[in-house]
């Protein structure tokens, strides 16, 4: 395609295909001269048990195009018997011998410059051969007119993140001014029964960035006008507390709580559930947890109870609810007070599903998470407002300027319309998150030195949200 052709095309689309051997490192096609789309397949760990062969393998896509990437496809077939046990950020589909995975919802379109990445586990009877992937893509040329769109969009965002967020009801206040916090019809009231709008920041995993929640990393949030910090424990990836790791998982955990307790803010004690998809799974384990840390911090006004992060693939009816209805009468035993979040299918977003069939006690409150990327305010309010018809507070115990894998974007100008709306119905937010990975949602630039942090250590992300942190 020569250079004057390219300008004067109005939108075209064409076809990629993509070849490589699974565990090769990358290998990309030149779509426009020096630019390319590149994939990079990797083999992350491999084991043996029960009898079988297992690897976790992830695939990322990368558009270094300047065209957008769609109906992405990577296409490989297993041995006979191997099948593919678990995957996240896309979808498994078998035709014949060929296994397809083709996007999840939220990740069909990789734009000029962002990257898809896809990951699962295979299974296999003998020792697998090197397997060949095959992706292929549907390209779409931006026309002149999308072009000058998308950026106008980025300026609009940019302007956006400067201007500060409107002013509400949020008040920055901690725990020795509201005390014990209850649920009241679908709000948060403090203990005089005033309605009370939390805003904070959430941890990334605990056992992986514990050091961005130390003491002057929780006294910079606060000082911007945070009064809640969520301590993010995962339990099913890699040293989370269901991986053989609940000791140190646990620890890191209870010592950032005692950091956020002794600075007055009410925190957020979160099991967070992700690839085990069911709370079902480790219920054991969450209800030895949560008695142990009920009992820990029995009756101190400061503590949230957060029982399950983001259930996905799994149902309300059979599975959350009779998981709540088991874990929280073992915090109110020690805790008759707390307030207990808990979330739903789809990663906490049918709040709507959930309301059709509400848990049966007193101050628990439903979590719905958004990433602006990915998650439309338009498209998502009704949802929030079919749970609060029906009577169920709702809380937004997390939520990201990203996309919904915690990185491309960032999503301001949308971002600005889920905070304007929150304030609006009196919802309480937490954002995700205090870390300084490599991702567009982390509120620190990679290689930030957590003890001696200062404003130029603040991505993007973290601009917007510690701005919109005290909208007074
Ligand atoms: C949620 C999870 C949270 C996840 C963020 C961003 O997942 F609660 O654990 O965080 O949203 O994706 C990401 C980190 C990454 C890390 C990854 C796996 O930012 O650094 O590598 O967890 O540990 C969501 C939320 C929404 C949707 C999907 C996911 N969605 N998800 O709507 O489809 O699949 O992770």
């Amino acid at each position: 395609m020569k250079e004057s052709n390219k300008k004067n095309t109005l939108g075209r689309s064409w076809q990629v295909l993509l070849w490589v051997f699974l565990f090769a490192g990358f290998m990309g096609i030149t779509v426009h001269g020096k630019e390319s789309l590149e994939i990079n397949a990797q083999m992350h760990e491999q084991w043996e048990s029960e009898g079988a062969f297992w690897a976790k393998i992830a695939i990322t896509i990368c558009n270094q195009t300047d065209a957008a990437a769609k109906n992405w496809k990577i296409i490989f077939s297993l041995p006979e018997g191997g099948e593919i046990q678990d995957i996240w950020n896309g979808q498994e589909n078998v035709m014949e011998e060929n296994i397809i995975i083709t996007a999840a919802s939220y990740n069909t379109t990789i734009h000029e410059g962002e990257t898809a990445e896809v990951g699962f586990i295979i299974r296999t009877a003998e020792k697998m051969e090197l397997p060949q992937v095959k992706v292929t893509a549907d390209m779409e040329e931006r026309t002149e007119e999308n072009f000058s769109k998308g950026y106008e969009e980025k300026k609009v965002q940019l302007q956006n993140a400067e201007k500060k967020a409107h002013s509400c009801d949020y008040d920055g206040k901690g725990v020795s001014v509201h005390g014990q916090l209850r649920v009241e019809g679908t709000q948060l009231v403090d203990e005089q029964g005033k309605p009370v709008v939390l805003h904070g920041m959430s941890s990334h995993g605990m056992a992986w960035y514990p050091q961005f929640t130390s003491e002057h990393i929780l006294e910079s949030i606060r000082e911007k006008g945070a009064n809640i910090f969520r301590a993010a424990m995962y339990t099913a990836e890699d040293g989370g507390y269901c991986e053989g790791n609940a000791q140190e998982a646990k620890q890191l955990t209870f010592d950032a709580v005692d950091r956020a307790i002794a600075l007055d803010l009410y925190v957020v004690i979160d099991w967070h559930i992700l690839s085990d998809h069911t709370p079902q799974l480790h219920k054991e384990e969450a209800l030895e947890f949560f008695a142990e840390a009920s009992e820990r911090y029995a009756g101190n006004p400061a503590v949230i109870y957060e029982i399950c992060n983001e259930p996905n693939g799994t149902d309300w009816g059979s599975d959350i609810k009779p998981y709540a209805m088991e874990v929280i009468p073992v915090i109110r035993k020690n805790s008759p007070d707390a307030v207990v979040l808990v979330g739903c299918n789809t990663w906490s977003q049918d709040v709507d599903v959930a309301s059709m069939d509400k848990l049966d006690f007193e101050n628990v409150m439903y979590t719905f998470h958004f990433y602006a990327g990915t998650h439309m305010l338009d498209a998502f309010c009704g949802k929030i407002e079919t749970a609060l018809r029906n009577g169920c507070g709702i809380f937004v115990s997390e939520w990201g300027t990203s996309r919904a894998d915690g990185s491309n974007g960032v999503f301001l100008e949308e971002s600005h319309r889920w905070l304007d709306y929150l304030d609006e119905k009196g919802i309480s937010w937490i954002n995700w998150s205090l870390s300084d990975k490599e991702e567009s949602s982390a509120a620190f630039l990679p290689g930030t030195d957590s003890e001696g942090l200062g404003e130029e250590d603040l991505s993007e992300s973290g601009r917007f949200v510690f701005d919109a942190l005290n909208c007074n």
